[in-house]
């Protein structure tokens, strides 16, 4: 499923691309939602313990005085607890794509499940990417997954098109987590520019990590289950600038 060079194009100016055709057929769709379900359930109590509530307000998620009224749950690393989660990282339409937009040596950065549940959904802020990963050269690409449909009432993606061509943006610290570590970022973006990118469940949209992006809250009765895999050229440097030689290689081979 290579995009064609119009897409790529489109991609290039843009800094992200919705795709057209279903990356993740029914039957498959059907075992990711069984599985991350039972993950978020399994985890459910857990908050540290590789599941974060970035929506929590208070010092920290562990506080008891954290208002967690909103909710927008993080599972990092879905691939290490879940086989299925972790063929998801080789399954060919995805490695396509990514390939058409970052050449053939393909490794995994890391990937997250993203869970903004019915009714009490929180938001997630402007940010870009790379402003928490500061990967260099900052050329990797995210394939966002839509297990449910994602559309503006239940917090489908919006983005800035273009931004990711005007260089690292000023991020603050988002004022919901206060003196939490590690911190949420945001930045004041020119939200007339901003396009929301409506995705259907087994469908995708993929964005560059500089290309300013957010999310808000769900208050609709749907749940709004996605999964993000972030993809980096094989080579990428990390913040402390060391090549990342040991992330996992998912396709061609290690530079
Ligand atoms: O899924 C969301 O609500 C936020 C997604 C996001 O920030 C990302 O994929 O980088």
């Amino acid at each position: 499923m290579k995009l064609m060079p119009e897409e790529v194009q489109q991609f290039k100016r843009e800094g992200y691309l919705k795709i057209d055709e279903r990356v993740i057929d029914d039957e498959h769709l059907a075992v990711l939602r069984e599985h991350y379900d039972a993950l978020f359930a399994q985890k459910r109590g857990t908050i540290g313990e590789g599941l974060r509530n970035l929506a929590v307000v208070g010092d920290s998620e562990s506080d008891e005085d954290a208002d967690r009224a909103e909710e927008m749950l993080q599972i990092m690393e879905m691939w290490r607890f879940d086989e299925e989660y972790r063929k998801l990282l080789y399954h060919k339409p995805l490695l396509d794509i990514a390939e058409s937009l970052i050449g053939p040596n393909i490794q995994l950065f890391h990937d997250q499940a993203l869970y903004k549940p019915a009714y009490h959904g929180g938001e997630v802020y402007w940010h870009q990417d790379n402003a928490y990963w500061r990967c260099d050269p900052p050329n990797l690409v995210s394939i966002w997954i839509a297990l449910d449909d994602a559309d503006e009432e239940n917090g489908c993606m919006n983005v800035i098109p273009g931004s990711y061509s005007e260089g690292l943006a000023a991020h603050g610290r988002a004022e919901s987590e206060k003196g939490n570590v590690p911190a949420l970022l945001q930045v004041d973006a020119d939200v007339h520019r901003a396009v929301p990118v409506p995705v259907e469940a087994g469908s995708a949209m993929v964005h560059h990590c500089m290309t300013l992006h957010q999310t808000n809250p769900n208050r609709s009765s749907r749940d709004r289950r996605a999964m993000v895999i972030h993809y980096m050229p094989s080579g990428t440097r990390n913040g402390n600038g060391e090549v990342m030689k040991d992330n996992l290689l998912l396709r061609g081979e290690l530079a």
